[in-house]
């Protein structure tokens, strides 16, 4: 019989090809030399640091699924998964950060648009030259994006795009919106376009009083008959399935990253009940505090065997939205109630930012919100079971 590696149980790493385990550990020494030692201040200062992008892209972390000759680096899905993970066991904040550039702007470019959208746009999207932002969500439309008021009229030139959209991650540092709307000249089917920053009537004010995922950008896109051209349109999708296209490789992201943050969770709770003593004798040596820690190791370990099936069939081409749906709410919902868990195995220090898992825990609180609620991926799931829509 083989041995047991405690923080690998099931030999996940074995698993990988040669190049996606170097693309983690490249990954993983980015995430840990240049995020980590900035998280806690950014997170404090609620400090949005632009240059990150930049840093990011010369590292080769966003559109790596993108192929070369536009700034990518054409890796698999399980690879972009791998990304998404470490860069979330510093801080969900950072890899919303990457996920939206990778999976919500460069991705729908890259898949809707024209050549010369793509040439125009994915090079500096990829090295970080230029930020992205991804406009679906609207006040009254969140769950349901089908509501949105957005609406681009036809002009003589092009399109004259109307409306507002909320909680929208980097836009208010961001130089290229890939923004949703209903289109008139489409029988007010949605379609997307790419904005630009200092379009005229464009303007992204930043939300605050933001008390999670601090270290991320969040803001409205105000468009107040924002003109644009015929080529600002992404021709190649009509219909929700366009940002939802772009919401599948995001989503099936997230469920890698949210195990990342999960495990800097479990880790930190198992080295301070190692070395924390109450009662003379290590907390980790009590059998509450074990077997918290063993229902940590399986689900991360469940997790990540789920997220790497998934990123196969993704690689594959035979990954549906539903399996997407069932990795994103599990994953999201077992990496809340880790972190919440390793909050409380941490007692009073727990609420400290200094050891940093009350930060992770507050953060998945967005993350178990955003690409769709918990709940609303329930609902996913039951229609795919049923065949019945629970929605309305
Ligand atoms: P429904 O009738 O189910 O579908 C309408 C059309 O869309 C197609 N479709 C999909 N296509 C591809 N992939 C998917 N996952 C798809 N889901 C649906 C579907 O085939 C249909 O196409 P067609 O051609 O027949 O018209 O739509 P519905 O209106 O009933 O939708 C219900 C529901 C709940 C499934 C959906 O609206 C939903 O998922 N809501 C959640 C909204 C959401 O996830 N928003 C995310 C905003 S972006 C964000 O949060 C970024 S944060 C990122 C960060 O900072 O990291
Ligand atoms: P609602 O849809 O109003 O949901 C409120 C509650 O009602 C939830 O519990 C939900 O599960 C429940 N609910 C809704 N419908 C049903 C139903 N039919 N049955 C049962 N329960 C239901 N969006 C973007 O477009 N781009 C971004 O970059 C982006 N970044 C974000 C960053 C942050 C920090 C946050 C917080 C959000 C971001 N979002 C973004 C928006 C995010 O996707 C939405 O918040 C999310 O989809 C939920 O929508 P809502 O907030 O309107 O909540």
């Amino acid at each position: 019989l083989g041995s047991f590696d405690w923080a690998d149980p099931l030999l996940l790493s074995a698993q990988l090809s040669e190049e996606e385990r170097m693309l983690r550990d490249g990954a993983h020494a980015f995430a840990q030399d240049k995020l980590q030692p900035r998280v806690v201040a950014a997170f404090e200062e609620e400090r949005v640091e632009p240059e990150i992008f930049k840093e990011m892209g010369d590292a080769g972390l966003l559109g790596a699924t993108v192929p070369e000759e536009y700034g990518g680096l054409g890796a698999s899905y399980v690879s972009y998964g791998l990304i998404a993970r470490e860069v979330e066991r510093v801080d969900s904040g950072y890899r919303s950060m990457m996920s939206v550039q990778s999976s919500l702007v460069i991705y729908p470019i890259y898949a809707y648009g024209t050549e010369a959208q793509r040439q125009k746009y994915l090079p500096g999207l990829c090295s970080g030259e230029l930020i992205g932002c991804f406009g679906l969500t609207e006040p009254d439309a969140g769950s349901d994006p089908a509501g949105m008021k957005t609406r681009a009229e036809k002009t003589d030139k092009g399109y004259r795009l109307t409306g507002s959209k909320m909680w929208i991650s980097n836009s208010p540092i961001a130089d290229v919106f890939v923004v949703w709307a209903k289109s008139d000249a489409h029988g007010g089917k949605i379609k997307g376009f790419v904005l630009e920053k200092g379009m005229g009537g464009l303007s992204a004010p930043k939300i605050g009083n933001k008390l999670s995922l601090r270290a991320s950008v969040t803001g409205e896109i105000v468009m107040d008959g924002v003109e644009v051209g015929e080529d600002a349109l992404l021709p190649h999708v009509e219909g929700l399935k366009g940002p939802f296209g772009c919401l599948n490789r995001a989503r099936y992201g997230i469920a890698w990253g949210v195990m990342g943050s999960a495990e800097f969770c479990w880790h930190a709770a198992r080295q301070y009940g190692l070395d924390r003593k109450q009662f003379n004798r290590p907390i980790a040596q009590t059998q509450l505090f074990q077997k918290k820690l063993a229902d940590m190791q399986t689900e991360i370990t469940l997790g990540l065997q789920a997220a790497l099936q998934v990123g196969r069939l993704m690689d594959a081409a035979e990954a549906s939205p539903e399996m997407i749906s069932l990795i994103k709410r599990n994953n999201c919902g077992k990496a809340l109630d880790i972190a919440r868990h390793a909050r409380d195995m941490h007692g009073g220090n727990g609420i400290s930012g200094e050891f940093q898992v009350i930060r992770h825990m507050i953060n998945l609180e967005t993350v178990n919100t955003y690409e769709g609620t918990h709940d609303v991926h329930a609902l996913i799931l039951g229609r795919a079971q049923t065949g019945l829509q629970a929605f309305f």
